[in-house]
């Protein structure tokens, strides 16, 4: 269990409170947020982590947490409340509605991955105020902010650019693009017409592609089939894969993910030359995991049966992302293919996790 530093919430002589020094994660419980809590635990030891969720943590997560808040981020009054006690240099916010679940609910999908951000970016604003220091604030963004207007242009667009196809086709991608230009706005231009266009925040964003983990699945994203159809495997399991065999999306490992996260926050500001960034490791077709998971599990049977609402996201989704600005200004590199990642960490991964060693 994480301690929080001593200062925490004690009354000072003028009878104000202290705030310690802390990190906050929102989405706490999420796939990535396990993972994350666990990084940061690991590699910044004496930090106090603030883990932030809609449910209640699990004990695995929360014993690294000093304190746990159950809430929705389109709370602003109780996002406020915990700055009563903690003052955060670094907001990881993680909380969102995944693509499926945000098109199925798209008002609700604005509310949360819109209002949200908003929400904890107003936090970092009055933490920049009350300190005089910009929190940064990481930012998981997606592939989903890109939009391809039919497959010939997926075809033929290539591993595309940051700046390249920025017309999304799903709610999610809106929001994510949207919250996007909010953070770029609160570093770049805040308060433009008092101070100058100084900013009040760090915003830093990474453009994912599908995740794949060995230990927990998604649930709400259309890359999903990735995840569940090793999964499947796995466990045995025969797997209705919900897009077309054809279907090309770029994917990488949790473990590759939440290195990217450690290395951008690690990153000094001026290396950087934008505000949100591309990672991938590898972008196979769906008949193509599903031909690298039967080199594992050669009794895996797949049938697709293409999802028509869940194939037109991906359709929309670009094929390949282009991750040299990543490369270039923080030293982002994939650790794997597809192959090596299942090799070295998915297939050990599954087992120790299904225990069928
Ligand atoms: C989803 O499928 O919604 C996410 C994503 C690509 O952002 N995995």
């Amino acid at each position: 269990m994480h301690e929080a530093p001593s200062q925490a919430s004690q009354s000072t002589a003028r009878g104000q409170t202290a705030r310690a020094t802390a990190i906050l994660v929102t989405g706490a419980g999420g796939e990535m947020g396990h993972d994350l809590i666990r990084a940061i635990a690991r590699s910044e030891e004496n930090v106090a982590i603030v883990g932030f969720d809609l449910r209640p943590l699990d004990r695995n997560v929360a014993q690294y947490c000093a304190e746990t808040v159950v809430g929705d981020v389109q709370n602003l009054e109780l996002l406020q409340s915990i700055t009563d006690r903690y003052s955060f240099g670094r907001i990881y916010h993680l909380a969102a509605m995944l693509s499926s679940s945000a098109e199925r609910a798209p008002g609700r999908a604005y509310d949360v991955n819109v209002g949200g951000t908003m929400n904890l970016l107003r936090l970092a604003v009055d933490e920049r105020d009350a300190t005089g220091r910009s929190p940064m604030v990481l930012f998981p963004s997606t592939i989903a902010v890109y939009g391809h207007p039919t497959l010939e242009h997926k075809a033929s667009a290539g591993p595309v650019q940051e700046h390249e196809h920025l017309e999304p086709r799903t709610m999610y991608g809106c929001n994510k693009l949207a919250a996007e230009h909010l953070g770029r706005y609160y570093t770049d231009h805040h308060r433009q017409f008092d101070e100058g266009p100084t900013g009040s925040v760090d915003f830093r964003a990474i453009r994912f592609p599908g995740l794949i983990s060995a230990e927990t699945l998604p649930t709400g994203g259309t890359t999903d089939y990735g995840p569940e159809m090793l999964h499947a495997a796995a466990r045995n399991q025969v797997y209705d894969c919900f897009v077309r065999e054809d279907s090309r999306l770029p994917f990488m490992t949790m473990p590759e993910a939440i290195e990217s996260i450690v290395r951008i926050s690690s990153a000094p500001r001026s290396a950087l030359t934008r505000s949100a960034y591309n990672v991938r490791s590898f972008a196979p077709s769906a008949a193509e995991i599903h031909q690298a998971l039967r080199a594992h599990y050669p009794a895996l049977t797949v049938g697709f049966k293409p999802n028509p609402g869940r194939q037109m996201i991906v359709d929309g989704w670009p094929g390949d992302t282009d991750d040299r600005a990543a490369r270039a200004d923080w030293g982002w590199s994939p650790a794997h293919t597809l192959d090596s990642a299942l090799e070295s960490y998915l297939i050990p991964g599954l087992k120790a996790h299904y225990g069928n060693a």
